[in-house]
């Protein structure tokens, strides 16, 4: 499954970046956004992913939030996640990107990922701009108040047209510079600047693994193509590097 060229690299002492889309977390029941059961496929994201849809109708932009968390809520993390977050006590210099707001990540115990679109368990005041985490307790309210200012409370994601939080970038780059080993895993590979990121690495030096299901747009500019669910390629994955670590 895995080439010797991979292999030997992982045997070394790698720098790894992981850039994980929605695909990494369908096998825990979250929708992807272009898949069959996609999320676009029902809703327009320029309806609703951006700021402009929020100030004309807040209620409805909260209304797809509260029921994506809701949604969110009620999974687990899955064995790719899980393996994820192993594979960064393996290697001293291992860096997590994320798309997803899911929380997956975090929740199946990855330290730090580098959130590029931020978190939908994590809401954001428009007016004097304070976090708040009582997701729980808003989901009732139609459109949320801040509790410091009682300015209109957004979910605290990255919409289009949305800068992405500067912090992010600036350990992205970092990443991207840095790492001998890139993974793309389930991404389709369409939404900038996420979408650039591993091809960036690889010109820095990585070298560009993708793990999909399916082709992609980024799948003829990379070194090795896995094709299978994250899921299940992670954990041999895991197996395999651990296999050869403990010797
Ligand atoms: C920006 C958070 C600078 C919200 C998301 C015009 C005006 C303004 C901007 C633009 C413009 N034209 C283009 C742009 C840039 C725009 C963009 O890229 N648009 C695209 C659509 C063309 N980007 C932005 O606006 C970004 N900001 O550029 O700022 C700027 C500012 C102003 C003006 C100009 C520039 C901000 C983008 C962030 C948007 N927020 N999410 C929310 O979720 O509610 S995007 C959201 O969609 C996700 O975060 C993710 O990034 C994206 C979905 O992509 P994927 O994760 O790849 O998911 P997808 O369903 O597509 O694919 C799933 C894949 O998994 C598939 O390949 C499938 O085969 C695979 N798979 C499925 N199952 C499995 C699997 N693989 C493995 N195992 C499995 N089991």
């Amino acid at each position: 499954m895995f080439s010797e060229e991979l292999r030997y690299l992982l045997r070394g002492e790698p720098v790894i970046t992981v850039l994980t889309g929605a695909g990494i977390s369908a096998e825990s029941g979250v929708p992807t956004f272009r898949g069959e059961d996609g999320i676009w496929k029902k809703l327009k994201p320029e309806e609703l992913a951006n700021f402009d849809a929020f100030l004309k109708n807040p209620a409805l932009v909260w209304e797809w939030y509260h029921h994506r968390q809701n949604l969110i809520k009620n999974i687990e993390p899955n064995r790719g996640h899980y393996a994820l977050a192993e594979l960064e006590t393996i290697y001293k210099r291992f860096y997590l990107i994320t798309q997803n707001i899911d929380n997956l990540h975090i929740r199946a115990g990855s330290k730090n990922p580098i959130e590029l679109h931020g978190n939908i368990m994590r809401n954001r005041c428009i007016k004097c701009g304070a976090l708040s985490y009582e997701v729980e307790l808003l989901k009732e309210v139609s459109i949320p108040e801040c509790s410091i200012c009682n300015g209109m409370l957004r979910p605290d994601v990255v919409w289009f047209g949305e800068m992405l939080p500067p912090q992010s970038l600036k350990e992205a780059n970092r990443a991207m510079q840095e790492s001998t080993i890139f993974f793309s895993i389930g991404t389709s590979a369409q939404v900038q600047p996420a979408a650039s990121m591993p091809i960036w690495a690889k010109n820095y030096g990585a070298y560009l693994v993708e793990i999909n299901i399916e082709e992609t747009l980024l799948t003829p500019y990379v070194d090795e193509f896995i094709k299978g669910k994250s899921g299940e390629i992670l954990p041999v994955l895991l197996k395999e590097i651990t296999s050869f670590k403990s010797k």
